[in-house]
């Protein structure tokens, strides 16, 4: 295990194993139909990558950036479009796959916003959910797992923009991000 972490909470198997049973899910329910599948980068980029492989109906990718957390644990609350999409959602079949859900402002904003450009529909799909710290409610329509009130990093999830490239999710030591 890494010399920052204080426990393994998923591991990459587990991960694995989650990550093909979403796609199976999201591939017999768009049955028949295109996704547009909207990465929100950086953190779901590998659940992404992933996912994506899982999916058997065609699939077109776009990505947006958007920060609320700077380098700290605490989200800011303000959320600002970095990199938005580079084509129309009208008329398409959108999903928009996160790595995390925590006070949910990210993704009721981004909800919001992407529901103004008319596609023909919205869900959302995140690896994690973190219910004990949510602040807006969010209707995730995929979730991987629920994980307790942790800090984690791992498997695209950063903090402070480290530890992304771990292969299992992992809660960090408080110490590491409290000094
Ligand atoms: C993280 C994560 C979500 C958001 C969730 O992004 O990827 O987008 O925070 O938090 P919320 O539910 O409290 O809004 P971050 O801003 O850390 O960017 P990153 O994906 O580049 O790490
Ligand atoms: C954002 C975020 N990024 C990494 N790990 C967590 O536990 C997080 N919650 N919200």
């Amino acid at each position: 295990m890494h010399p920052d972490a204080r426990e393994v909470l998923i591991t990459e198997q587990q991960i694995a194993n989650r990550v093909a049973e979403l796609g199976r899910q999201i591939s017999r329910d768009y049955a028949g139909r295109e996704i547009l599948v909207v990465g929100i980068l950086k953190g779901a980029v590998l659940f992404l990558a992933d996912l994506v492989r899982h999916i058997d109906v065609p699939v077109r990718l776009d990505f947006m950036a958007v920060s609320s957390y700077g380098a700290t644990t605490d989200s800011s609350g303000v959320v600002q479009i970095i990199k938005d999409l580079e084509q129309s959602i009208e008329g398409r079949h959108v999903l928009i796959v996160e790595d995390i859900v925590d006070t949910g402002l990210t993704l009721k904003y981004l909800q919001d916003n992407l529901a103004t450009r008319r596609p023909a529909s919205l869900r959302i799909c995140t690896l994690l959910d973190k219910p004990g710290r949510r602040k807006v409610p969010v209707q995730v329509d995929y979730n991987g797992f629920v994980i307790p009130d942790e800090f984690v990093v791992g498997y695209g999830l950063d903090y402070a923009e480290r530890y992304r490239n771990l292969r299992d999710i992992l809660v960090l030591k408080p110490e590491v991000y409290q000094k």
